[in-house]
C-alpha cells in the first residue's frame, strides 16, 4: 500500500510503466527492454485482480507471465511507495509529458525525439502551438500531412478527453464499490448510467444506494481514500472526483424508490423520457421517486414495476437507448439477448510463436477453465514482421503442434487458425494450400488504413471472396480514443459476407469493441453471425469476453447471432462454405 494508505490500481501501474517505455524509447534505448516494460504493462491491465491486492497477500508476482524477478521489483516499489525511481530518473532525461505525443499516429519515438531536439516540443501544448506556427514543416520529413494527423488527434482528444474507457472505470470504482458495501446498515450498492448500460467509455458513474443510515455512507465517500477532490457532500447526493480523474455521483434512495430511482439514473435520457411520455399518455407520472396516480404512488421498489405501469415487459439495460427497444417490448419482440454463460470458446488468440506472452498449452488451459470447449490460436502471419508473423513453414509445424496437444486433450479442441494480413491486393498472406489445413483463417487490415473508402471495401471483399477465408477480424480498425476507424463501408461488408457465408467479427478487447452496437444489430438483421473474439495476448485477457458480450447486448444480439456460442460440431458445419 501506498503512504497514505490509497490503492494503487493496476491502470496507474500500466501507466506509469508504458511512461517509462516511451521515455526510454524517446531517448533510443535497447528495444527489448522497452518491450518488457510494454509486455509487462499489457499484462497488468488485463489482470482480473489487483497488483496491490497480490502485493499485501504476499503472492509472488514475478509467476506472472512475462514478469521477472527485476520487473517484479519494480511493480512492488509503485505498489508500495506509489513512485517508481527507474521513471524519476528518466524523467531528468526526457521532458515526461513527451510521452503524450506518442499516441499520435504517425508519430514514433525517433520524431518525438527530433521535435524535442529540434523545436523543443516537451508536450502537447508546445506541439500544437509548433503546427499551428507552421513550425514543424520545417523539419524534414513532417509535412502537411503529419500536421492534419496532429489536429485531427488533439481535437478528438478534446471531445472524447473527459470519458474513460468502461474497463478503467470499472477498476476503478471497484474497490469503491466495495468499501460502500461494507458500511453498516448498507443494503444497496449499485453503479446506473452509462456504465450499467455497457456503454464502451462512460463521462462518469453513477451510483445509487439505499442504507438505513444515508448520512453514513456519504460520510464514507466523500472519505475514501482515492478522492481527489470532494464536489459536493450532501444528505442524499454527494459528488467527487477520484486520483484518476473519474468523477463519480452517489444518491441514497428509500428502499421503496429503489426501482423508479434505478430506472431513472440508468437512463438513458431518451429512454427515460420515451417511458415517461408513455406513462403520462396512460394517466400515470413516471420519476426517480416513483410512479404516480395522482397523488397516490403506485409502483416503483423495483425496475420490473416501473415497467408493468406502462404495460411493458421488463428491458435490459443495454438496450435503453430509445433505438425501438420501446416498440419491440410493446409487441413482444424484445431480443432474448446472450450472456457470457452461452460462450463455448473463443476465437482469436496470440501464442509466443508470435506476439503472446503464453505457449499455447497454457492458453489452451486458462480456456479450458472458463469452461470453454475450443480455443483458436490465431498468430500473425508472415508479413507482421515485426512480431515475426508466421511464415508457411512455422504455421505447419504450429498445426503439428497443436495436433500433438490435441491428442492430450479431451472434451477439449485447440482450434488451427491464423490472423492472416489482407494484403493491399485483397490476397491473404499465406498460400491456399496451407489456409487449407486450419479449422478456421481470421482475416484482418494491419497495414494502408489511409486507403480510399472504395478500395479499403474492395480490398476485404476480394479477401472474403477466397473460400479459405472464415472471419474478418476487428472489422473497422478503431482504437477507442486513440485511432479513429479507417474509411470502410461496413454494410456493403456485411452484405458480402452474407453472399459468401463469411463472418465478422467482435473484438472483445475494451479498447477496441470493434464491430461497434449499431453494426453488430445491423448484422443480425442481415442474419451475419457475430464471433465475439478476446484477441488475447495471455491467459488473463481472456477474461475480456464480458465486455464483447456488454457490447453484443447493445447490439441486440441474441444467443443464435454469436458464432461461439456453439459447440465445436455444430461451429464447423457452419465454417464448410462450400458444404
Ligand atoms: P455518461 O455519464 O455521459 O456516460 O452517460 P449517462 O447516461 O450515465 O448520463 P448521466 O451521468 O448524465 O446521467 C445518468 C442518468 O440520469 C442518465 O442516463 C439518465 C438520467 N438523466 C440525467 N439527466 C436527465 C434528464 O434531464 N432527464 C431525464 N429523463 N433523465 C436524466
Ligand atoms: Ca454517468
Ligand atoms: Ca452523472
Ligand atoms: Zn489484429
Amino acid at each position: 500500500m501506498k503512504g497514505d494508505g490509497v490503492p494503487v490500481h493496476n491502470v496507474e501501474i500500466a501507466q506509469t510503466l508504458n511512461k517509462l517505455a516511451d521515455l526510454l524509447e524517446i531517448e533510443g534505448a535497447n528495444a527489448f527492454r522497452v518491450r518488457a516494460y510494454r509486455n509487462a504493462a499489457r499484462l497488468v491491465e488485463s489482470l482480473p485482480r489487483s497488483v496491490a491486492d497480490m502485493v499485501a497477500a504476499n503472492e509472488d508476482i514475478s509467476e506472472l507471465p512475462g514478469i521477472g524477478e527485476a520487473l517484479a521489483r519494480k511493480l512492488k516499489e509503485i505498489v508500495e511507495t506509489g513512485h517508481l525511481a527507474a521513471l524519476e530518473q528518466e524523467e531528468k532525461h526526457v521532458p515526461a509529458a513527451l510521452s503524450d505525443l506518442m499516441k499520435i499516429p504517425g508519430l514514433g519515438p525517433r520524431r518525438v525525439h527530433e521535435l524535442f531536439e529540434k523545436l523543443k516540443i516537451t508536450d502537447l501544448a508546445s506541439l500544437e502551438h509548433a503546427v499551428r506556427e507552421g513550425k514543424l514543416r520545417t523539419l524534414d520529413g513532417f509535412g502537411e500531412k503529419t500536421e492534419t494527423r496532429i489536429l485531427e488527434y488533439l481535437n478528438r482528444k478534446t471531445q472524447t478527453g473527459n470519458r474513460m474507457l468502461l474497463v478503467t472505470a470499472e477498476q476503478v470504482v471497484e474497490s469503491l464499490l466495495k468499501t460502500l458495501r461494507g458500511v453498516k446498515g448498507v443494503k444497496r450498492v449499485v453503479p446506473a448510467g452509462s456504465f450499467r448500460r455497457r456503454q464502451e467509455t462512460v463521462g462518469d458513474v453513477d451510483i445509487l444506494a439505499t442504507c438505513a443510515d444515508s448520512a453514513a455512507i456519504m460520510r464514507r465517500f466523500v472519505g475514501y481514500e482515492d478522492v481527489a477532490e470532494v464536489i459536493a457532500h450532501g444528505a442524499t447526493r454527494s459528488s467527487v472526483i477520484l486520483r484518476s480523474g473519474l468523477h463519480v455521483d452517489l444518491r441514497v434512495v428509500p428502499e421503496e424508490c429503489y426501482g423508479a430511482a434505478l430506472h431513472y439514473f440508468t437512463g438513458s435520457k431518451a429512454h427515460n423520457i420515451a417511458i415517461r411520455a408513455r406513462a403520462l399518455q396512460a394517466g400515470l407520472k413516471i420519476n426517480e421517486y416513483g410512479v404516480f396516480h395522482g397523488e397516490a404512488r403506485v409502483g416503483g421498489a423495483t425496475e420490473p414495476e416501473v415497467y408493468a405501469a406502462v404495460q411493458l415487459p421488463y428491458i435490459e439495460p443495454e438496450l435503453r437507448e430509445d433505438r425501438g427497444e420501446i416498440e419491440a417490448a410493446e409487441k413482444g419482440q424484445l431480443p432474448k439477448l446472450v450472456v457470457l454463460a452461452d460462450i463455448r470458446g473463443d476465437l482469436q488468440s496470440h501464442s509466443t510463436a508470435t506476439d503472446g506472452q503464453a505457449g499455447i498449452a497454457e492458453m489452451a488451459k486458462a480456456a479450458r477453465k472458463r469452461g470453454y470447449e475450443y480455443l483458436a490460436i490465431t498468430d500473425h502471419s508472415q508479413r507482421m514482421t515485426m512480431v515475426h508473423g508466421l511464415n508457411a513453414t512455422r504455421l505447419a509445424q504450429q498445426i503439428r503442434e497443436i495436433d500433438r496437444l490435441n491428442e492430450k486433450l479431451s472434451g477439449f479442441r485447440i482450434l488451427k487458425s491464423i490472423e492472416v494480413d489482407i494484403l493491399e491486393n485483397g490476397e491473404l498472406d499465406l498460400a491456399d494450400e496451407i489456409l487449407k489445413e486450419l479449422d478456421v483463417v481470421v482475416g484482418a487490415v494491419h497495414s494502408l488504413f489511409t486507403l480510399s473508402r472504395e478500395k479499403q471495401t474492395a480490398r476485404i471483399i476480394r479477401a472474403m471472396d477466397n473460400p479459405c477465408f472464415h472471419i474478418f477480424a476487428h472489422p473497422s480498425g478503431r482504437l477507442i480514443g486513440e485511432r479513429d476507424a479507417y474509411e470502410v463501408d461496413l454494410e456493403r461488408l456485411l452484405h458480402a459476407a452474407k453472399e459468401r457465408g463469411c463472418f465478422l467479427e467482435l473484438n472483445a478487447h475494451p479498447m477496441r469493441l470493434d464491430l461497434n452496437d449499431a453494426y453488430c444489430r445491423m448484422a443480425r438483421e442481415l442474419g451475419v453471425k457475430i464471433a465475439i473474439s478476446t484477441d488475447s495476448h495471455n491467459p488473463l485477457s481472456l477474461d475480456f469476453m464480458c465486455f464483447g458480450v456488454g457490447q453484443a447486448r447493445r447490439g441486440w444480439l441474441e444467443k443464435g447471432d454469436v458464432l461461439n456460442t456453439r459447440p465445436w460440431s455444430a461451429l464447423q458445419k457452419l465454417l464448410k462454405r462450400d458444404g
